[in-house]
């Protein structure tokens, strides 16, 4: 039996896709609401193919529970947290679940950790507070690193199909987790050290960052001159060896916008194109309320409450906002003493910001001027009904004549 720790984003679909395809699994979660929502048969957040694959699940028995199970291995995703000021990542959740897996656990269990840590994490922090509990690693307790790769939006089809990093100790646990994850995973599975595979998992995310943000440092410059971004990128990815990403308002998500400043946290005087690149990403949301205001005065516009933001989440199709560009840009603006720019987004029923509105319709008659910040398929559904707009499209997504962009 495999008992996951933390059903959040990751945890959740994972312990489903185990229990699909035939694990024993149980699922813990110290929150309470969150297990009796699961135990009445309800997920907890929206992606694409989730209702079915929960409902195969429990077909196939996954249970939910808040207590830690008696079993010989766990699966620990739990959140990493990471600390805005030092850069550095906080390893506390992901230490206390494996002190509270040592509690129950039988001799010789294994405890994989899925959650994303800085390289050198589990040297620092977990293998100590397991030595200082009298266990031995490799004899009382084997540790795994198993990063997970998928993508919110997609996370059912990359679970099945993306290629995975097993970090363990020796050879022989390495591959008794492979083919615990090869029991769904259709992609390669490759076996290494713990400490590379924490290292993979960061540096791949921070590939990711870098490329924004050279995307977006092009837009800048791109709008410093009055050069159309989108129509170079687009040529130069002609080029056989040329692969740039979109510039947008910003990078949001647990993920991206997060993990590579955990490089920039432990290797301050080396990590420099990454530091760069992180701010540059950052200033996004800033670069994006300027335009706005320039916007606003070319048209004549000197009312804020005339003004729209379309999409609270973090990227198009999803109802996460973690490190969403269109959050932070609400902040930035209000720090002027402005009253807050409306806002709308059809995955938000509740209200996450001041002044957001539940109803497109209502959200279109009031604004004259729509800032597309996050293109969900609803928007390019119903461009048709921002004829007569003034549209400023961060997204590159809407086609009609006079739209402004970053
Ligand atoms: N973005 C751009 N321009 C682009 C691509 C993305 O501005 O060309 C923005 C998005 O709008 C979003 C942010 O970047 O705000 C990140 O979005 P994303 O779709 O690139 O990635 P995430 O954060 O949803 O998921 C990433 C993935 N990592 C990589 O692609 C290397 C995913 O595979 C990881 O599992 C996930 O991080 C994670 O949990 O680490």
């Amino acid at each position: 039996m495999v008992n996951v720790i933390g059903l959040g984003y990751i945890g959740l679909p994972t312990a489903l896709m185990l229990a699909a395809h035939g694990v024993e699994v149980v699922g813990t979660d110290y929150n309470k609401e969150l297990v009796a929502t699961l135990n009445a048969g309800k997920t907890t957040f929206k992606e694409q193919g989730i209702e079915e694959l929960f409902a195969t699940a429990l077909q196939k028995g996954i249970r939910f529970t808040t207590e830690y199970q008696i079993t010989d291995t766990y699966i620990i995703s739990v959140p990493t947290p990471y600390d805005k000021f030092s850069k550095k990542v906080d390893a506390c959740y992901v230490v206390a679940a494996v002190q509270s897996v040592m509690e129950v656990c039988p001799k010789g269990a294994t405890v994989v950790i899925e959650s994303t840590v800085s390289p050198g994490t589990i040297d620092k922090y977990v293998r100590p507070a397991v030595e200082k509990n009298g266990f031995t690693i490799g004899e009382d307790i084997h540790l795994v690193h198993a990063p997970e790769r998928i993508i919110p939006g997609n996370m059912v089809y990359e679970l099945l199909h993306n290629n995975r990093t097993i970090g363990a100790d020796s050879k022989q646990v390495g591959e008794k987790i492979r083919a615990l994850y090869a029991s769904f995973c259709q992609g390669q599975i490759v076996v290494t050290d713990i400490r590379t595979a924490e290292m993979t998992k960061v540096v791949e995310n921070t590939f990711r960052a870098v490329n924004i943000a050279f995307a977006n440092e092009l837009a800048k410059i791109c709008r410093h001159d009055n050069m159309d971004v989108y129509e170079i990128i687009r040529i130069c990815n002609m080029h056989p060896r040329v692969n740039i990403l979109q510039p947008g308002p910003g990078v949001g998500g647990h993920c991206i916008s997060v993990d590579p400043w955990f490089l920039v946290g432990d290797y301050p005087s080396l990590a420099k194109v990454i530091d760069e690149s992180m701010k540059t990403n950052d200033s996004m949301p800033d670069f994006v309320l300027n335009r706005i205001y320039e916007i606003m005065r070319e048209n004549n516009i000197t009312d804020i409450s005339r003004v729209g933001l379309y999409g609270l989440s973090y990227k198009e199709n999803v109802d996460d906002s973690r490190e969403s560009p269109t959050i932070q840009l609400i902040e930035n603006q209000q720090r002027h003493l402005a009253a807050p720019i409306k806002s709308y987004d059809p995955y938000f029923e509740q209200n996450i910001v001041p002044n957001q509105y539940h109803n497109f319709e209502e959200f279109l008659a009031d604004t004259d001027l729509v800032v597309i910040m996050v293109n969900h398929n609803q928007i390019k559904e119903n461009m048709d009904k921002l004829k007569g707009k003034i549209v400023f499209d961060t997204r590159n997504c809407c086609d009609l004549p006079g739209t402004y962009r970053l």
